[in-house]
This record gives C-alpha cells, sequence and structure tokens, in this order.
C-alpha cells in the first residue's frame, strides 16, 4: 500500500483502530508511535493487541508495560488467534466500527478469521530467514460482525509518511509536550538549550531518551511535509473519505436487509 492511501484505511466512520502487533517478533516502538499517531489524526480511539501470545519471544506482561509506555492512555490487550485467548474479551471491546492495522504478517488476518469465527481471510507463514510477512492481504475487506459492528483487514503498511499523521504527533508524544512547558525557550528543541525541561526528565530517568529522539525525528518531518503544503494529499483524503463511506453504507445496508 503506497503512503497516499494510508489514510483511506482509517477515513470517516471507523470508531476504534487496532494497532495490531506480533509478540513472535521484536517490538518496534516507532512503528507502533507512527501507527498511533496515524489512528489519532483519523479521529479514531486506537487499541494496541498484541497478539501471537502463544508464541511470545518475551514475557507478555512485559511486553505490555513496554507498548503501554510508549502508549499513553490507549488500553493493550494481548491475545492469540491460534488458541483464541483474549479473543472473547477482545471482541467486546469493538462494538462499532474496527480497522486492523500493522505490518504485513502481523496477524491481522489470522485476527480476522478468529473474530469474526470463520476462516473468511487468507494467511501466510512469515519468511523463516527475516520473519517478514509475504502482503497477503492486498485489498482493505470489509465483514459484518456476528454480534454487530463491522471488521475491518488491511494490507500491512509498509512505511508511513509524517504527512499521513498530522496532528496525532502531539497526542503520541502528549507527555514529552507537556514536559516542553516547563522549558526556558518556547521554541526549545530540546537538545542543548538551558533550561530544558525535557532534557532535565531524560537526565533524571523520567524519559527515554530514544523516546525522544523518535519524538525529534517525527516533529522535523512534519515540520518538512508541512513546509511543501500538501493541499492536493488534502483533496485525496476527502475522496478516499468518500470510498469508505460508500463501503460502509453498502455494508449497513446489506446487513439491514439479511437482519
Ligand atoms: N502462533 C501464532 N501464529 C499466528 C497467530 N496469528 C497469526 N499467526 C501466524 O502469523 C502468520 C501471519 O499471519 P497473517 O494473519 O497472514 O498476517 P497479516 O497481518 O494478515 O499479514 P498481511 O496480510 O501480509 O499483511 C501466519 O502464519 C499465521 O498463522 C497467533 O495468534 N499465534
Ligand atoms: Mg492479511
Ligand atoms: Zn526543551
Amino acid at each position: 500500500m503506497g503512503r497516499t492511501s494510508h489514510r483511506q484505511v482509517l477515513a470517516a466512520n471507523v470508531d476504534t483502530a487496532c494497532v495490531v502487533v506480533s509478540l513472535a517478533a521484536p517490538i518496534k516502538p516507532g512503528r507502533i508511535e507512527r501507527l498511533l499517531a496515524l489512528a489519532w489524526d483519523a479521529g479514531t480511539t486506537p487499541l494496541i493487541v498484541l497478539t501471537k501470545v502463544d508464541a511470545a519471544e518475551c514475557d507478555p506482561g512485559t511486553a505490555a508495560d513496554e507498548v503501554s509506555a510508549l502508549a499513553i492512555g490507549v488500553d493493550v490487550v494481548t491475545v492469540s488467534a491460534r488458541t483464541r485467548e483474549g479473543i472473547d474479551e477482545l471482541a467486546r471491546r469493538l462494538p462499532g466500527t474496527t480497522v486492523l492495522l500493522g505490518p504485513s504478517g502481523a496477524g491481522k488476518s489470522s485476527l480476522t478469521n478468529a473474530l469474526l469465527g470463520e476462516d473468511r481471510m487468507d494467511t501466510n507463514e512469515v519468511r523463516a530467514t527475516d520473519g517478514k510477512g509475504r502482503h497477503t492481504t492486498v485489498h482493505r475487506e470489509l465483514f459484518p460482525v456476528p454480534g454487530g459492528g463491522v471488521l475491518i483487514d488491511t494490507p500491512g503498511l509498509r512505511g508511513i509518511g509524517v504527512h499521513d499523521v498530522g496532528d496525532g504527533i502531539e497526542h503520541v508524544f502528549g507527555d514529552i509536550e507537556e514536559m516542553a512547558r516547563g522549558c526556558g525557550f518556547r521554541d526549545c528543541r530540546h537538545r542543548s538549550e538551558p533550561r530544558c525541561a525535557v532534557q532535565d526528565a531524560v537526565t533524571d530517568g523520567r524519559l527515554d531518551l530514544e523516546r525522544l529522539d523518535r519524538y525529534r525525528r517525527m516533529l522535523r518531518e512534519s515540520e518538512w511535509a508541512a513546509s511543501r503544503g500538501d493541499a492536493r494529499q488534502a483533496g485525496k483524503r476527502t475522496a478516499a473519505d468518500k470510498a469508505i463511506t460508500r463501503d460502509i453504507k453498502a455494508l449497513y445496508r446489506l446487513r439491514g436487509r439479511r437482519d
């Protein structure tokens, strides 16, 4: 999926964006933060789904704590599509329209099948060499959920550009933005400026330096994108919003006839 179409999966009418993270692979904080920014920016409520707990590489509780620290104000649930651990609880949290986001091989389609209670989506083993997925799902697919609501499976997102996430950055890094209010300079870059409250937090261990680096990187990219003036992008978003709204309306009409 190209960068320009990310917003398409997250347009109007989506209530919950599940950020699907495999516990059978190393956790990539930057990717989680970008997906969260994308979800917030699109006006959805993100939920982190740690999946493949049956095949976890690390202690699931420790992983959940690590991910919670990146995802302030976001719930984290742990599941296995294989054993169905946590699936019913997850289903109860997704009453409206839900989209599954995450890299190829994370287990989005397996989760779709588990939530639907039947094998509707094809799935594929991740590559043995590097654990990457095979981009098995190539189109977005919408399904009515037995208990009500709509589930949207998506192709694995390849790269997420910052013009896709916009205001989401402030939301994801709300802790740092809050700290920054204490900086001596309004336009503090939190590098070597005097009276920098953010650097103070790093020094006394309240803030992870790597998280600060990721925040700075995203801000830089976003400023760069803004300086280019992405009017064309904004136009595409509108068209994409219309497309998904159409899909969802059609699905509800179908449900109405069936019920
Ligand atoms: N052990 C275990 N394996 C799982 C689980 N969920 C998915 N897998 C496996 O992970 C691999 C990838 O799963 P998919 O559901 O195809 O992943 P995807 O996110 O849909 O990938 P793309 O369609 O390529 O974006 C498959 O071999 C699944 O069987 C799980 O809960 N436990
Ligand atoms: Mg898939
Ligand atoms: Zn500062």
